[in-house]
């Protein structure tokens, strides 16, 4: 690291226990190197070409709890740029970009008629990823739902389930030919959690059982849409899901009340979903009160139902937390205490910078029996920004994205087969609540003229990565000099 970095910035970048002098060649030739991004968060053009309304549409229309009232209509204006966008991401030396599908773009009544202007997009976007050497990696659901299917109860009606399959069909007979890593949900447990029982996201619900039903539809949606996309999709297509997590430590270290509760919350918030795709059922031992209320949503034959052999995991890690004994507050008894409170340096979101929770991560997933090969589907910090004449200096975006390769690193020494690592994000975007407040792209985004200028951190991964290597018969897209500088 850099030592004027390391001046400037507090200790909690830069983690002794971080692999020195690495490169990229220390990864390995098979592995991805990329940035993810979401359809909602950056597409924008919400009703163009007849696209039909999705949930965020509606929340950020009504809800009055987004910040300063922003909404997706625009965003980073990705559906008229993502030319622009890709060559960008192929200048800075990437092999992969994962993005999302918008459902009610493709089926805007969320099942039946198919929107063939919206389908054409995601195969121009498709083509334009591989005629640029980038790889493809598409998200079916990144929180988009369709309204027409929210109005018949969204993810709280247990048809959610056929009506996600049949979404899945559509895109694998239409981009199978293309595109060979897919991934079937966004992080479950925030789409599930944040939208159902906490009101933060759309739908905006604030109910333990529209929560609990949504958790276990999206469980078995999850596994449904595997074997949907499976029975489609050629044999050499890699399937798999995304799952967030953060390391949990607890408050008082040795305190059994907050042990307690750290192992109920790591049950909660990083086993719910996986564990069921392994057969094992979801981890109801340390959540009494979720196993007798699932009881109403779960019919005989679902643990069948509910596994998938996934052939790789999506790991999306931002963060560490703090959990402490909350005798008040159901389902698991227990709270988070904020970073804010503990005094450690924190990102834009409010959240501990902890590189190494992501090494945590990964060992924790891949010390399950018949786990598949982890990838770094999301890693990155949210810092405030300022745009220079066709500078970021972004030094702590750039020291947290080399921490925490360093951290995928070290894991990779100690055995864990990680098969890449997708930063989020490649551009500033909507961040849900948040707005556009919020900046986790390595390339800047000037919302008021869509200027794109790649931050420090964006030099720094190009740097890294070596570049774009020289490919054939690539064609220059106009707008390209000028954005890529
Ligand atoms: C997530 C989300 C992203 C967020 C990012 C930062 O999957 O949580 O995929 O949409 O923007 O995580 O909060």
């Amino acid at each position: 690291m850099n030592s004027s970095l390391s001046d400037q910035l507090p200790s909690a970048f830069f983690p002794a226990s971080t692999p020195a002098n690495l490169t990229r060649a220390d990864f390995g030739p098979d592995f991805r190197w990329g940035a993810s991004a979401a359809a909602y968060q950056t597409e924008g053009a919400w009703k163009t070409h007849g696209k039909g309304r999705s949930i965020w549409d509606d929340f950020t229309d009504r809800s009055g709890r987004i910040s300063r009232n922003e909404d997706g209509r625009v965003a980073a204006d990705f559906y008229h740029r993502y030319e622009t966008d890709l060559n960008l991401a192929r200048s800075l030396g990437m092999s992969a970009f994962r993005f999302s599908v918008s459902w009610p773009r493709v089926l805007p009544e969320g099942t039946g008629a198919i929107n063939r202007h919206g389908l054409g997009f995601y195969d121009r976007l498709v083509d334009a990823c591989l005629a640029r050497g980038l790889e493809p990696w598409l998200t079916l659901y990144h929180w988009d739902l369709p309204s027409a299917l929210q109005a018949r109860g969204g993810w709280t009606n247990r048809q959610v389930v056929g009506w996600l399959s049949e979404y899945a069909e559509v895109m694998a007979r239409h981009l199978g030919d293309r595109v060979q890593h897919w991934m079937v949900l966004n992080e479950p447990m925030v789409f599930v959690g944040a939208g159902h029982l906490l009101g933060l996201h759309a739908p905006g619900r604030r109910s333990l059982g529209a929560f609990l039903g949504a958790a276990h539809h999206a469980a078995l949606a999850q596994a449904e849409g595997g074997r949907a996309l499976r029975a489609l999709l050629p044999a050499s297509a890699r399937i798999g899901t995304t799952f967030s997590c953060s390391q949990l430590t607890p408050r008082t270290p040795g305190n059994a009340r907050d042990e307690a509760a750290t192992r109920r919350t790591d049950a909660l918030l990083n086993r719910f979903f996986v564990e069921p795709t392994l057969g094992l059922g979801y981890p109801l031992a340390e959540l009494p009160l979720v196993a007798w209320l699932l009881q109403r949503y779960h019919k005989s034959g679902d643990e069948q139902l509910l596994k998938f052999d996934f052939d790789f995991w999506g790991i999306q890690n931002y963060t560490r937390e703090v959990a402490r004994a909350a005798p008040w507050l159901p389902p698991h008894w227990a709270a988070l205490v904020p970073a804010k409170q503990r005094g450690v340096p924190t990102t834009d979101m409010g959240w501990e910078v902890c590189p190494e929770s992501i090494y945590h991560m990964l060992r924790q997933y891949a010390a399950y029996p018949g786990a598949p090969q982890l990838v770094i589907t999301e890693s990155g910090s949210a810092f405030p920004d300022e745009l220079l004449p066709g500078r970021v200096p972004d030094a702590a975006r750039r020291a947290y994205l080399q921490a925490a390769i360093g951290q995928v690193r070290r894991a990779q020494l100690e055995g864990v087969d990680v098969g890449g690592y997708f930063a989020w994000s490649l551009t500033d975007n909507f961040e849900w609540a948040q707005g556009y407040a919020p900046r986790f792209g390595l390339i800047h985004v000037d919302y008021e003229t869509q200027q794109r200028t790649i931050k420090d951190s964006g030099l720094w991964y190009r740097e890294f990565l070596g570049g774009a290597p020289p490919k054939a018969g690539r064609v220059k897209v106009a707008g390209e000099a000028s954005a890529a500088q």
